[in-house]
């Protein structure tokens, strides 16, 4: 199923900045778009997003760089090719730019246009995008479990203002119940945390991702009270029917070789660091931590992993293994994680992800599929493949046209299967 035609342009992200989005059409007339989200705490071994640095127009953020290379580049050498074969299509688009980080051309260039295709092809094939994904990379999936919520309910970090030096603390569903069962059940913690916070004197406004994002938090732990609180004011049970998850995105407060928690104005070592971790593992009903150490601290990871796997809960990679098949091995080979976090602009094609997926599952490593925190569009192509990889969650915040319509197509996915 030949590609026929490709045209690629700017449109707005969540972040009030632009991204690509890339329209394909096929020979058989069937067409899709696709764009491409970015992070606000992209780890520095991601793939390139490529922006123009032009500071006229979008203060430098604008894309029109990556998108020529569209133009001039990629669309030229696609023209012609099929479809169906997302694995040559990616192979192509990886040659052609010939850097390990696609510094060329653009992760988000060549992203944009791996998704298009994979989305076009899937509609050419009548079929829904993840079933086209299953059949394409073999992933085996059977579909008798989908994806659960991992839904971020605070933020802080990169992601909002004068708030918690960690980035971000979430709701996971661990009841056996339909997805849509599950969201409805965090979501009436997420409203029951909203009374929790006001009734200690916080914010309810939201942060990047539709989490609340109050200042004067007092200290990094606190946000696990005032979850737990409101996971029983919902009248639901910790840890059996709802876990607490951190992603501390811990490279963005480390300095000098240690960990700087601005808002509990100390400075740990990582040792003290663990300890800390630890103890609020002891305390709370945590089922998974990511993050927790700078992205190139990998003897800490190994530590921190004996801690983690001492708790039973999974201990998982993102800015550390960018879902990036290579440090992936890494990460296995060091005994630093135990789950890895997907993103698929971390690394830029869909081929790429896949396998970085079935690299994790083959080791028994879960997969959490992500959105990103600093311009995520409508698009929930990640969802598909997370539901195509048998990803055990989503992580998306919980409101904010962006986040919701992810939540939206893993129940409109839900409801087909059981239609
Ligand atoms: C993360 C993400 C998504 P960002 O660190 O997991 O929540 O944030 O996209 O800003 O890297
Ligand atoms: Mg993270």
């Amino acid at each position: 199923m030949k590609i026929t035609k490709i045209s690629a342009y700017e449109i707005l992200a969540s972040g009030g900045y632009p991204t690509i989005e890339a329209y394909v059409e096929l020979e058989d007339g069937s067409s899709a778009t696709a764009s491409v989200p970015y992070g606000a705490s992209a780890g520095s071994h991601e793939a390139t997003v490529m922006v123009d640095e032009d500071s006229t127009r979008w203060n430098g953020k604008g894309m029109q760089k990556a998108i020529s290379n569209i133009n001039t580049v990629l669309s030229p050498a696609l023209l012609g090719h099929d479809a169906y074969d997302q694995r040559a299509i990616d192979q192509l688009m990886i040659d052609l730019d010939g850097t390990p980080n696609k510094a060329k051309l653009g992760g988000n260039a060549i992203l944009a246009l791996s998704l298009a295709v994979a989305n076009a092809a899937a509609s050419s094939k009548k079929v829904e995008l993840y079933h086209h994904i299953i059949d394409t990379f073999q992933t085996g999936v059977d579909l008798k479990t989908l994806p659960q919520p991992m839904v971020v309910v605070i933020e802080g970090g990169k992601h909002a203002d004068e708030t918690t030096d960690l980035q971000e603390f979430c709701f996971s569903a661990s009841r056996k119940a339909s997805v849509a069962e599950n969201v409805r059940m965090i979501m009436e913690c997420y409203h029951a945390l909203a009374k929790v916070l006001k009734k200690n004197k916080l914010s309810t406004n939201v942060g990047n991702e539709g989490a609340f994002a109050p200042s004067g938090i007092p200290t990094n732990e606190a946000p696990f009270t005032y979850m737990l609180e409101a996971i029983q004011l919902a009248g639901y049970k910790p840890k059996d029917e709802v876990g607490l998850s951190v992603d501390a995105a811990a490279s963005e407060f480390y300095k000098d070789s240690n960990y700087e928690l601005a808002i509990e104005k100390r400075t740990l070592s990582a040792d003290e660091l663990i300890s800390y971790y630890e103890s609020w593992l002891q305390k709370y009903p945590i089922v998974s931590i990511e993050d927790m150490l700078h992205e190139d601290d990998w003897d800490n990871w190994t530590k921190l992993k004996v801690v983690t796997d001492k708790y039973g809960i999974p201990l998982i990679g993102d800015d550390l293994t960018v879902t990036n098949p290579v440090r992936l091995q890494k990460a296995i080979d060091q005994n630093a994680i135990s789950a890895i976090l997907i993103k698929l602009n971390q690394i830029g094609t869909l081929t790429e992800t896949v396998d970085c997926c079935l690299l994790a599952r083959k080791h028994g490593l879960m997969t959490i599929t992500s959105h990103r925190g600093g311009g995520e569009t409508n698009d929930a192509t990640m969802v598909d493949v997370a539901v195509a990889v048998g990803s055990a969650f989503i992580k998306v915040g919980p409101t904010r046209g962006e986040r919701v319509s992810k939540y939206n197509r893993l129940m409109a996915i839900e409801r087909g299967l059981h239609a």
